[in-house]
């Protein structure tokens, strides 16, 4: 009997997918068909696919054609699975031509030519219009939301607008967009989602503007420096029916995920201490502090709460570009201390302390893709990781397509109430 593989994520079965698993039929007596799992398209940076994995099966067995069906889960299962289930001949669409030679080692590789004029990615298309993001900005850089966007399919940047005319046209060009609006009444026109990327004293009005306009936005955090006004956009958002999300993208992502599962569910024994340091060196950094230190405690509220008894900020120094700030917090059992620094040598990493063990996240925690456990009894340290590109602003946009496929507003990743805690802390250090 001849056995033949192949593979595919099969999203929104069509023709083509149909003539490729016919013709891979007729290379042998025995098709197997591997089909991607969820966690490894995502690690492959393929994260726009629409059905779930029940449905992709679903299909692939529907054509009659398949005698097994397995999930693809990880990057070089190919040759396991190749060896494992004896295979003569290996059949992929010839989008892959010369990828998979290397398999020549083991059986025959067969590219064959794909069926023209229809893709997975064109139905997605078709069937699904999508949101059109508008980016509100004072600055030249984008913050990768325009190549992160183009990973997720339903999603499409409407254009960009900025006060100063010179540079939206900079930014338009820059990015290649399509338009470049000459008012926010004209970007709030063209988009259902905004993107308020400005500094902190321009936000609110751009963010109420844009709700009042019935438009979902996603903003840099802090959107205000007062509890009360950032719980008013809140109330607002909830008002009109539509999304205010803070650009926090850490809490989308699989790492953070699992942190706060081993942190809350005793995995890492009580909390003892919490750590958070985040510096920067930008000799013309606006907003430097505040910005900084809500992306510090935005892990901070997620992990440890929001009761603190007591709050201890320090501004040890500010004023020749040389800034440094710290807070110590007292939960009733434990302590957060968070450190941010511009121009100064702090050493970006988070780290909780607890009675059993220690989670630790290196470099540029509030985008890494691994953190280790260290084990206190018996101290082995542990990696866990969930490979991913980019900056994960792709998995924010990724559960608002959740989130408005369930009808809701709200995200799960970063509450209202915590949002407006973080503003709080703000405020309260602005005060003294
Ligand atoms: N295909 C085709 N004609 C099309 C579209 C797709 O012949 N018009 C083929 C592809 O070449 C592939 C199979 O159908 O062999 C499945 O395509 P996808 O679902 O797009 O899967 P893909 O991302 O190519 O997965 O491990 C994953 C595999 O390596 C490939």
């Amino acid at each position: 009997m001849r056995k033949v593989i192949t593979y595919g994520t099969f999203d929104l079965f069509h023709q083509g997918h149909y003539n490729i698993l016919k013709r891979a039929k007729e290379y042998g007596d025995y098709l197997i068909v591997g089909v991607t799992g969820d966690s490894y398209d995502i690690s492959r940076g393929k994260l726009s696919v629409h059905d779930d994995i029940a449905t992709r099966i679903e299909n692939v067995k529907n054509t009659g054609l398949v005698d097994a069906i397995i999930i693809e889960e990880y990057l070089g299962q190919k040759i396991s699975d190749v060896i494992k289930y004896d295979i003569d001949t290996f059949v992929i669409g010839d989008d892959w031509r010369g990828k998979f030679d290397h398999l020549g080692k083991y059986c025959d590789v067969v590219y064959l030519e794909r069926t023209k004029n229809i893709s997975s990615t064109q139905l997605r298309e078709e069937n699904f219009p999508a949101h059109h993001i508008g980016i509100i900005t004072d600055q030249e850089n984008d913050n990768t939301i325009v190549s992160e966007s183009k990973l997720v399919s339903g999603f499409k940047i409407s254009g960009v607008y900025a006060d100063d005319e010179e540079l939206r046209e900079k930014f338009r060009e820059k990015y290649q967009l399509e338009t470049a609006f000459d008012s926010e009444m004209a970007l709030f026109e063209a988009s259902d989602i905004v993107y308020v990327r400005t500094r902190i004293e321009d936000r609110y009005d751009y963010i109420k503007e844009a709700l009042e306009m019935g438009k979902h936005v996603i903003c840099d955090p802090p959107f205000t420096i007062s509890a009360k006004k950032q719980r008013e956009l809140f109330d607002l958002a909830k008002d009109r029916g539509v999304a205010l999300i803070d650009n926090v993208k850490m809490v989308y992502v699989r790492v953070f995920n699992q942190i706060m599962w081993m942190c809350h569910g005793g995995l890492i024994g009580d909390i003892l201490q919490f750590n958070c340091s985040v510096s920067k060196n930008d000799k013309n950094i606006k907003d430097f502090f505040d910005e900084l230190m809500a992306l510090a405690l935005t892990p901070m509220v997620k992990i440890m709460g929001t009761d603190y008894t007591k709050m201890i900020p320090r501004l040890i120094r500010e004023g020749d570009g040389v800034e440094f700030g710290s807070i110590v917090f007292e939960y009733p059992s434990a302590e957060a201390i968070v450190k941010v620094g511009n121009n100064v040598r702090v050493k970006n990493q988070m780290e909780i302390i607890g009675s059993k063990g220690t989670i630790r996240l290196k470099d540029n925690w509030w985008k890494s893709n691994y953190f280790e456990m260290e084990d206190t009894e018996t101290g082995e340290t542990k990696i866990y990781n969930m490979n991913f590109a980019g900056n994960g602003f792709k998995f924010l946009l990724k559960e608002m397509l959740v989130m408005f496929g369930n009808n809701k507003t709200e995200s799960a990743g970063l509450f209202p109430e915590e949002s407006v805690k973080i503003s709080e802390i703000l405020e309260e250090i602005h005060r003294r």
